[in-house]
């Protein structure tokens, strides 16, 4: 029997071993709902159209630069850093800032890891990411110019180092498609999931706060924290509950979308 050849050197490497320390209490969402319904507006404003645009999109070999207030700057090879780390599995809630949501198991390390490596100076007290600017690639960043390309996001080095925070390589067992963000992205799961940056080719330590994407764009829908929080509504409309994508099951939206216990003591 003929089996695919491996996309990426470190293939070998998945299904990682999944740690079972943060139980999600909802049923997965199907891969393949996952995969097609994305948001990634350097392919397109239309979640199911993105994993249709991806092909052109050069995800290896890759390359991320790491700048800013740390000893050891440099710009460090993808495959070479999951060979350093390891991969492991962690099954996570993804709630959207549109009130829709998914439970996927992502593959990765903690972006802590990265950050130690670093040696961040005392300056440093967040972390800035960026994707690639790349229009002959991303037919969306082509086509809606007026964007302020490339993406970008942050957060305070502390949510940078918690625990929960991952640097994503795969999804489903297996090395990300290009459509969630190949070949490494950010995963803050008590966040709005705007501020899982996707395909990331430079973290930069910074002393003062970023700016953001989305913030720079709607300051007033899609701030710079961006917690889960049922309580307080966006502008037009309610966060109180959120649709489950696949089931369409309307549940609870949960107070930092359920990591209360990981992450409750950064925001006192
Ligand atoms: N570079 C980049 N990263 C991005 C986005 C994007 O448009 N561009 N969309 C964000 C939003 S709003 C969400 S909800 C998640 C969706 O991730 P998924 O498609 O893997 O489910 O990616 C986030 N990361
Ligand atoms: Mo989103």
């Amino acid at each position: 029997m003929s089996e695919a050849a491996p996309t990426d050197a470190s293939a070998n490497l998945y299904p990682a071993v999944r740690n079972d320390a943060y139980p999600v209490y909802l049923p997965m969402t199907e891969e393949a709902v996952a995969a097609h319904y994305n948001n990634f507006y350097e392919f397109s404003a239309i979640k199911e159209k993105v994993h249709e645009l991806v092909d052109d999109f050069v995800t290896e070999p890759w390359t991320i630069e790491i700048t800013g207030h740390c000893a050891r700057p440099g710009t460090y090879d993808v495959a070479d850093l999951v060979k350093k780390f390891g991969l492991e599995e962690r099954v996570y809630r993804l709630r959207c800032v549109e009130a829709w949501a998914m439970v996927v198991p992502w593959t990765g390390f903690p972006l802590n890891k990265l950050i130690e490596m670093v040696e961040p100076t005392a300056k440093a007290k967040h972390v800035r990411m960026f994707t690639v600017n790349r229009p002959d690639q991303a037919p969306g960043q082509k086509k809606q110019s007026w964007y302020p390309w490339p993406y970008f996001e942050g957060l305070t080095l502390e949510e940078a180092r918690n625990e929960l925070t991952m640097m994503v390589t795969g999804i489903y067992g297996h090395p990300l498609p290009k459509q969630h963000g190949a070949p490494i992205r950010l995963v803050v799961p008590w966040k709005y999931g705007y501020k899982s940056i996707k395909s990331v080719v430079k973290i930069e330590l910074t002393s003062r706060r970023p700016d953001t994407f989305w913030e720079t764009l709607a300051p007033r829908e899609y701030d710079f924290w961006a917690n889960v929080n049922p309580a307080v509504s966006h502008p037009r409309w309610s966060q109180a509950t959120e649709q489950m994508i696949g089931s369409g099951k309307r549940v609870q939206t949960l107070k930092y979308n359920g990591y209360r216990k990981q992450v409750g003591h950064l925001y006192k």
